[in-house]
């Protein structure tokens, strides 16, 4: 039963405790050296533009990103809250109305997306409700996270 499941789904491993977990391919990826790119962006409103209007210009950035050469995933969230009540010194960075991620299998992937004219015309109906962003390329701390 494990071997056909395993074949069906390579992606399957065993774990004394838990049984079966499934791991995504990227955790292998990681294994190999070559973990994923992943960038993060904090995203400002522009001036005068409601929330209302910021929410439906980020729905309609989602539905554009897909299929954008070598984007693997995009995926945009709006900051419902920005609590101070820190246990450790409180770091103001100010206000922040959504926090993007963008992930990419590999550097190639990542030129193939900088390339891309589909990922430039996104670009431009990011300059239309992106009024400042901050971008930060992460990496994991261990294989664990490599995903
Ligand atoms: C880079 C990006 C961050 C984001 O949220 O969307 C992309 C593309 C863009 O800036 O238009």
């Amino acid at each position: 039963m494990l071997a056909l499941r395993r074949e069906r789904a390579p992606w399957l491993l065993s774990n004394d405790s838990l049984g079966l977990v499934a791991l995504p391919d990227t955790y292998q990826s990681f294994e190999k050296g070559k973990e994923m790119i992943r960038m993060l962006y904090l995203l400002v409103k522009p001036e005068g533009m409601s929330d209302e209007q910021f929410k439906r210009e980020c729905v309609r950035h989602d539905e554009m990103s897909h299929g954008i050469p070598g984007l693997l995933k995009y995926e945009v969230r709006l900051v419902a809250e920005q609590p101070t009540d820190t246990h450790v010194p409180f770091f103001d960075i100010g206000h922040v109305d959504a926090i993007g991620e963008c992930w990419f299998e590999n550097e190639e992937a990542y030129q193939r997306y900088l390339d891309s004219d589909i990922r430039k015309t996104w670009f431009e109906h990011g300059k239309t409700f992106i009024g400042k962003l901050k971008p930060f390329r992460t990496e994991a701390v261990s294989s664990r996270h490599g995903e």
